[in-house]
């Protein structure tokens, strides 16, 4: 019974991806989808607050709930913290990687684990990024108070005609 699983267990492609995920949305989803599609299980490192500081990027949405986001979506099958760059050979050896996937704004950028894996970088999805959203929150969040007067006239304006 064991031995079974074991073999089921090494016979399992394993395909591992990295990302902050932050304000999720569907060119996450899609990412994770496709690189799902290329083995039997998905291991998601997802890069903490900490890591992100490191980054440069500033997060909305704390890394417990992005974990917990990334670790409920129906492809995944793990999750796992990313704290540091240098940590992807470490973890391709503990999971038995046998695929990386990365979106392609990364093309080129971890060669270096052909050594060790397979890696595959994805098309990313277009017309959507967290840097998106973040700017249309922003011009929401900072209608001027002209702007706001302007609307609140609009809509009294079309209380009065449904009158
Ligand atoms: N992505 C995508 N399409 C988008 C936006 C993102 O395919 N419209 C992909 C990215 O290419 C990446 C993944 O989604 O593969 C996660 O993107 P981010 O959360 O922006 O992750 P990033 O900050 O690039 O972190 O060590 C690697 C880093 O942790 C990657």
């Amino acid at each position: 019974m064991f031995i079974q699983e074991g073999v089921e267990a090494l016979d399992k492609r394993i395909v591992l991806t990295y990302g902050t995920f932050d304000l999720f949305h569907i060119g996450h989803l899609k990412i994770l989808q496709r690189a799902s599609e290329l083995g039997d299980e998905l291991v998601v490192a997802v890069s903490t607050d900490e890591f992100n500081a490191v980054k440069g990027k500033k997060v909305m949405i704390p890394y417990e709930q992005r974990a917990e986001i990334v670790g409920n979506i129906k492809c995944v099958t793990k999750v796992i913290p990313e704290d540091n760059w240098g940590q992807k050979i470490e973890d391709i050896k503990t999971h038995n990687v046998d695929v990386f996937v990365m979106g392609s704004d990364w093309n080129g950028k971890f060669d270096e684990l052909k050594e060790y894996c397979e890696v595959v970088y994805m098309d990313r999805t277009t017309n959507i990024s967290t840097t998106s959203l973040k700017n249309s929150l922003k011009d929401i969040l900072t209608i001027s108070p002209a702007k706001l007067k302007d609307a609140l006239n609009v809509i009294e304006q079309l209380l009065k005609e449904l009158e």
